[in-house]
């Protein structure tokens, strides 16, 4: 039978818990005791560090073919408040990114029916010309897919072709939820969750490092979330290739999923964030977002087995469009305090975790 005891066990142990736990885990409301054994398990790895980075997301475009239910940031071509940005601009915010003492970029963007695949290449390799020190962390394993389909080329010569302009890596975004049926409600025209699994294969195959997002609080239940987390570990055994996994708590306004919920609870926040580090036995790197979580829960997180914040972003429209009421960007002071007050070490990092700089 299984007990919070038998799991704990398992876990001072250092041995892997099963799909089983996991799901018992979500079921209980003993939310301290997994707690205490979610920062078990991140001190065994991470100490008391807590990394963030100083970055800035770009969003080329918010066109996108798919419009996916839950994305509020998404608009059809021609649509109010739908946009495209030239490649000056895109390169004179990441310019700006670097001079404001940025380490990494973060682009991702709508699926536009009409640029073509050598626009993005041209933006990778703009970027790289001139914001030199700058790394390139782009596209989501949808991106990649329909830069194949639109190029005519194959995934992996479309990875060649995007490391040789400047990529260096590729965040999570795009995973949702990968169990099928939970995507033919909230994403019906996105690429299967095994697709995603592929692409990030072939990603990893090719030598770039990517994270694993998993978008929750909307319609999957709790088995669907354990069933997206041991793809994600299954895959990690296999490659290596994942640094973090990042809970994405989902922004319920502006959306065309009607649900009668006005987001998650903190309880689930901290609940998913801290199963996710025990059941993760194989991910370094528990990101909170803090964008989708608000300042407040993710400094929480922190003693919940968390062990990353991201970075300042500067400018967020996925979260926002859907309603996210933390602000657009936190300073790198603002980061450090909420960091120190919660007991932690602040450590910047670059976007492949190596230290820059512990305060
Ligand atoms: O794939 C869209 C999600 C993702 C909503 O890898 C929403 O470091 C909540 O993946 N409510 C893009 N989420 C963002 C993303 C990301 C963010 C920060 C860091 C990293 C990383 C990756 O945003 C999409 C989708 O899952 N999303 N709409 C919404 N209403
Ligand atoms: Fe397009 Fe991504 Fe929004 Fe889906 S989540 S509509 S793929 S921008």
């Amino acid at each position: 039978m299984i007990t919070i005891e038998t799991i704990s066990a398992h876990i001072h142990a250092g041995q892997r818990i099963t799909s089983d736990e996991a799901f018992f885990l979500f079921r209980s409301n003993d939310l301290l005791a997994i707690g205490e054994l979610a920062a078990l398990a991140n001190e065994r790895n991470n100490g008391t560090n807590v990394y963030f980075n100083v970055n800035r997301h770009i969003n080329p475009t918010n066109v996108c073919v798919n419009r996916c239910a839950f994305c509020a940031f998404s608009r059809t071509s021609g649509e109010d408040g739908a946009y495209t940005l030239a490649l000056d601009e895109i390169c004179r915010r990441a310019c700006e990114a670097e001079r404001d003492g940025a380490t990494e970029v973060h682009i991702v963007g709508g699926l536009h029916p009409d640029l073509a695949f050598e626009f993005y290449e041209e933006a990778l390799r703009a970027i790289r010309s001139t914001a030199q020190r700058l790394h390139i962390k782009a596209f989501t394993a949808v991106e990649i897919e329909y830069f194949s389909r639109i190029s005519g080329l194959t995934v992996e010569k479309v990875f060649e072709r995007l490391i040789s302009a400047g990529l260096g890596s590729m965040p999570g975004g795009g995973a949702e939820i990968l169990v099928e049926n939970v995507r033919q409600k909230i994403c019906p025209e996105k690429i299967s969750g095994s697709r995603w699994l592929e692409i990030i294969r072939l990603a990893h195959r090719a030598g770039l490092k990517t994270n694993a997002t998993m978008l929750y609080g909307h319609v999957e239940n709790f088995a669907d979330r354990v069933a997206h987390m041991e793809m994600l570990r299954t895959l990690q055994d296999e490659t290596g290739g994942f640094q973090a996994f990042i809970p994405l708590a989902f922004q319920a306004e502006n959306s065309d999923l009607k649900l009668d919920i006005k987001g998650t609870s903190g309880i689930d926040d901290l609940k998913t964030l801290a199963i996710a580090r025990v059941y993760l036995d194989n991910f370094d790197h528990i990101k909170a977002y803090w964008i989708m979580l608000g300042e407040k829960i993710a400094q929480v997180s922190l003693s919940f087995g968390v062990n990353d914040l991201d970075g300042t972003v500067v400018e967020e429209k996925i979260g926002h469009d859907a309603g996210a009421n933390s602000p657009q960007s936190l300073t790198k002071e603002g980061i450090i305090r909420l960091i120190r007050k919660a007991g932690k070490v602040p450590v910047e990092r670059d976007t492949l975790y190596h230290p820059i700089r512990s305060y």
